[in-house]
């Protein structure tokens, strides 16, 4: 049993939280994770108010166990999303793509536990400062928006920066990330890309045969050019955007309008050729479909057997 100050703070069984994963991450993939024992995640994305009602809803239909959303801070409906979390009181909130220190207040004065996503010490000490419960530190291994730190770097640290627990993210898909992640000083991790292929997960099957034929090397960050890398898996939309991003006679706004829709293309309609596959550099670790309780159980059996007795110390 992996005893975690997480699982204290977020009365979870599981050090495990599933990422709030745009267009991929709702309701039935965060009730399935939160009743295995870790903290399912509803990704409040780019969508209204009315969609993350609805979701928060039927999450409280299909489970009497603690869940998260997430708020992409970037989104047009981010400020009114916040006063919804607030009016629904959910038990956890986490945030991603921005800083959420003017919300932290009236999210904490309605019991919310929360928990944002950063990328580099400079964001961690920020958000704790305003209030947060834990931070979420994300390497650039992951699937998605991300910064500029990688995951073995960023974790240490992050942990020394700040006094509040440290999750570890990016890079992350089996009980050896977590006994890693224990080991840097996190206290739990958040994965994404594994949990693509949960049975509960309910994406396009292009999209989970892609993340189970990836290798190691398939992944590509697109977007630095308009200021958001994002990491999704290589296919030919996403090598010739890249190829764009470098031609100077290709104008900002025409990469602008490509991205567009991307996201949805790939989780709902499995469009192989305008669709933005978002995975991280585990992908390539991820063979086989499985319940998200079957994930869970196997990353917790085999982290306790490596942190129980390691042959480096006799
Ligand atoms: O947010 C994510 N991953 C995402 S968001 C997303 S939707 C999107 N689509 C196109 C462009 C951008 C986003 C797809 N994947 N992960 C969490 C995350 N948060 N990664 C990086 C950050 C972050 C960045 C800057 C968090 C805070 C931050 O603060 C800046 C500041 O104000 O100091």
């Amino acid at each position: 049993m992996i005893e975690s100050e997480i699982c204290r703070l977020l009365d979870i069984r599981y050090p495990i939280l599933q990422g709030g994963m745009a267009w991929i991450a709702d309701s039935h993939l965060a009730a399935a994770v939160s009743e295995a024992g870790g903290l399912g995640i509803i990704s409040a994305m780019n969508a209204s108010v009315e969609y993350l009602k609805e979701q928060i809803d039927t999450a409280r239909t299909l489970t009497s166990r603690p869940f998260g959303v997430n708020v992409m801070l970037m989104s047009p409906h981010a400020p009114a999303v916040a006063e919804v979390l607030a009016e629904k009181k959910v038990p956890v909130v986490t945030t991603g793509a921005g800083n959420p220190s003017r919300y932290i207040q009236m999210w904490k004065d309605a019991g919310i536990k929360v928990i944002p996503v950063v990328p580099s010490v400079a964001t961690a000490r920020m958000v704790a400062r305003a209030g947060a419960d834990a931070v979420i530190a994300e390497g650039g291994e992951s699937g998605g928006h991300i910064g500029e730190m990688n995951t073995m770097a960023l974790i240490p640290q992050v942990c020394d920066a700040v006094d509040i627990p440290v999750i570890a993210a990016g890079g992350i898909g089996d009980g050896r990330g977590l006994a890693a992640a224990l080991m840097l000083g996190a206290c739990g991790i958040q994965m994404g890309t594994r949990f693509l292929v949960a049975s509960e997960c309910g994406i396009h099957q292009n999209y989970k045969n892609k993340v189970l034929k990836a290798s190691d090397i398939d992944t590509i960050v697109t977007g630095r050019r308009l200021g958001h890398p994002v990491r999704s898996l290589k296919t030919r939309f996403t090598r010739e955007y890249s190829r764009m991003e470098s031609d100077s006679e290709i104008s900002d706004e025409k990469l602008e309008g490509l991205a567009v829709g991307a996201l949805r293309l790939a989780a709902v309609d499995g469009d192989n050729e305008r669709g933005c596959f978002i995975a991280g550099e585990i992908a390539g670790l991820i063979k086989k479909e499985q319940t998200s309780a079957e994930m869970i159980r196997e990353i917790m059996e085999q982290s306790e057997i490596l942190l129980r007795g390691t042959k480096w110390v006799k």
